[in-house]
């Protein structure tokens, strides 16, 4: 762990967790391994498909991981196949990181209740949300003495956000998806939360048409007057993961600045973002 940012210590020592979602190094996902692996944490990753292997593989070694898997979250074999290397390789784990959304590059512009088909809502829904379901289920079973659960999601599922659409229709369902896996999962010791992340420039978040515009507006509208800083929701995914987060579960704790508490932004804040 050399060169890293994030401080050393043992809040994950002995804890063994799997990882799915890291593409590259601006990923959430990875911001939140190195953040575990700088606190003892063993991990293994999943990636989608053969091509970010070659991103996903160094990243991984450089963490002291050399246990990878392809899985594509569409896929039952590969989720299968994932699943069973993981118990032939460890038996039991301890936490779960799900870092995965998609929707059809079509379903992400102009207006919702004109684009949205019932392929391009099935698909952002079963990739977005159920794949946790999916994966949440498969964990709990290698969960023997308890554990953690983390998923990602955005201020999108509880307000419009332009353009975010069926994503933010997608991430409402992943927030209630894990409020029922928390109950379900809790009575065996398991904490299930979700992490509200305010913007960050990663390859999800590339190429969104009005992403000047949402950097420039969250900067000035969020309470803190800054975006989103990914070792800010990897310091909340340690929290959640670790035993420090005993008692809390069933949650979506926002990391976002405060954007999400602000009714109105002071307006010389907002005068001097839209003059930019
Ligand atoms: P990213 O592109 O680095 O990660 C998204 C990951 O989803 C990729 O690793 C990709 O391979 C994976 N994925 C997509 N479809 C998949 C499939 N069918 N099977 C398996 N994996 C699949 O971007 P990110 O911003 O780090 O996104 C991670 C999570 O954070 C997502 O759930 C996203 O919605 C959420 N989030 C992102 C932001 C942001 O502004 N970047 C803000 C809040 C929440
Ligand atoms: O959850 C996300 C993005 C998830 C995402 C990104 C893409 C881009 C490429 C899902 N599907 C796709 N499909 C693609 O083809 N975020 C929270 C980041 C994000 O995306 C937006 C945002 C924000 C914020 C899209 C529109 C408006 C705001």
């Amino acid at each position: 762990m050399a060169d890293t940012p994030f401080p050393t210590g043992t809040l994950m020592a002995g804890k063994r967790g799997l990882i799915m979602g890291v593409a590259n190094k601006n990923s959430i996902a990875w911001a939140i391994a190195q953040q575990l692996a700088a606190q003892g944490a063993e991990l293994a990753f999943t990636y989608q498909g053969e091509k970010l292997l070659r991103r996903v593989k160094p990243l991984a070694e450089s963490v002291g991981s050399s246990l990878l898997v392809d899985c594509d979250v569409t896929n039952d074999d590969q989720m299968d196949a994932a699943f069973a290397t993981l118990k032939d390789e460890w038996g039991e784990i301890d936490f779960l990181v799900h870092a995965i959304a998609f929707a059809g590059k079509d379903q992400l512009a102009g207006s919702f209740v004109e684009q949205t088909t019932r392929e391009g809502f099935k698909s952002a829904l079963d990739i977005s949300a159920y794949s946790f379901v999916d994966a949440a289920r498969r964990a709990s079973e290698m969960m023997k003495d308890g554990g953690s659960m983390i998923t990602l999601t955005y201020l999108g599922s509880e307000r419009v956000i332009p353009n975010y659409n069926v994503m933010g229709v997608a991430k409402a369902a992943l927030e209630a998806c894990t409020r029922y896996i928390a109950a379900d999962l809790g009575p065996r010791g398991i904490r299930v939360n979700a992490i509200s992340a305010g913007p960050i420039k990663t390859l999800a978040a590339a190429g969104i048409g009005s992403g000047r515009h949402m950097f420039r507006f969250n900067k000035a509208a969020s309470a803190l007057q800054d975006n989103t800083d990914p070792m800010g929701v990897a310091g909340a995914a340690l929290y959640l993961l670790s035993d420090l987060g005993l008692s809390c579960t069933g949650e979506t704790h926002h990391v976002d600045g405060g954007f999400h508490a602000i009714g109105m932004p002071q307006e010389t804040a907002l005068r001097d973002s839209l003059a930019e």
